[in-house]
């Protein structure tokens, strides 16, 4: 009888050549004169912070720390564990970094002033999609890096960078400072290693992303785009197209910035009381930073979202972003009334 034995594996199979890790990216950044060594050093403290979320995350079950803690936040929305964890996380780095002077989070009502009299606020929902840990989904971390100069309430397009931290199978950051988006990918060391240079979203795209159960909220536009995809290649769209909706925003984008698609969460006539759905400052002009990065498109609907002009920190706000043509169809239905 032959036993069936593993074949061994020539060590140079996983010989991976030198790989650059986000500490000498930023420096080479730095030295470059693409950004100042300051804003390098917030978007640090922030890959920092996510490091030890993303351990957190990894055993959190089992070190019980799951579960609501039975508050809600300034959105009325309640309040798990793991969001005051990283937040928690997210304070205690930042008010090491003298370069930073306020924190915007979803988790705080109010702004936090730090004793730094720092140039730069940082703007983050610590967790997003938290109502998908209890069945361990793709959850993250968003941030955007201001100017403090501005004040906190500045159009997108201020934005100095902006990002997110993907915890999923692996735990991806993906960057920029406006020029570029880039990814780095956490090694079992918990150090960022650079895994992807230039992030393209493809122009043209046939998945949509949007909460089909609110169709009965959803404005005529809304309606008409998603019809015309449903209808497929005999529709006016001509293609066939697929839906996918992780109910994880840091999830579906990413997907998005990955393979191209549209993110959908607009207006619609339950939200429209409150301007939308999600926030502007910490999720929608992060996002819109990096997918316009990339290549890509972000609208309310009615207007660029980063040529938004804030009103509050916890603002709401339309969000429609992706594959430039997909955003494109959707700004034209908007546009016939
Ligand atoms: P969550 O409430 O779980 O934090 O930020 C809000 C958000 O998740 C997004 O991540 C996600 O895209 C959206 O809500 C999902 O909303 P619905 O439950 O209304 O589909």
């Amino acid at each position: 009888m032959t036993t069936l034995r593993p074949k061994p594996v020539s060590q140079d199979t996983h010989a991976m050549p030198q790989q650059m890790t986000l500490p000498d990216w930023l420096a080479e950044l730095t030295r470059a004169g693409g950004v100042p060594s300051g804003l390098a050093s917030v978007a640090a403290s922030m890959a920092a912070a996510s490091v030890e979320i993303a351990a957190i995350l990894r055993t959190a079950p089992v070190a019980g720390q799951v579960g609501l803690v039975g508050r809600v936040n300034v959105q009325g929305e309640e309040q798990k564990q793991l969001d005051i964890i990283s937040n928690d996380i997210v304070v205690k780095y930042l008010e090491q970094n003298p370069e930073i002077s306020i924190l915007v989070s979803e988790e705080l009502d109010e702004p936090l002033q730090f004793q730094n009299q720092g140039r730069y606020v940082v703007a983050t929902d610590p967790l997003d999609g938290s109502s998908n840990l209890d069945v361990n989904v793709t959850v993250g971390t968003i941030f955007s890096i201001l100017d403090a100069a501005g004040g906190l309430l500045q159009k997108g397009s201020a934005q100095l960078a902006a990002g997110y931290v993907a915890y999923g199978p692996a735990t991806s950051l993906v960057l920029s400072f406006g020029a570029s988006v880039v990814v780095f990918t956490l090694d079992a060391d918990g150090r960022y290693v650079l895994t992807d240079t230039d992030v393209q979203v493809s122009e043209a795209s046939a998945e949509y992303a949007i909460n089909t159960a609110r169709e009965r909220f959803w404005d005529a536009a809304t309606k008409g785009y998603v019809a015309e995809n449903v209808a497929g290649e005999t529709g006016a769209s001509g293609k066939r197209h697929n839906m996918r909706w992780v109910g994880s925003m840091v999830a579906d984008v990413h997907r998005i910035l990955m393979r191209g698609g549209i993110f959908l969460y607009p207006l619609d006539s339950e939200t429209v009381s409150k301007g939308g759905r999600l926030r502007l400052l910490y999720e929608a002009n992060p996002m819109a930073f990096l997918v316009e990065a990339a290549g890509g498109k972000a609208t309310t609907g009615r207007e660029r979202l980063l040529d938004v002009v804030p009103t509050g920190i916890h603002q709401r706000i339309p969000v429609i972003l992706g594959s430039a043509e997909e955003v494109g169809r959707v700004e034209a239905w908007y546009a016939r009334g």
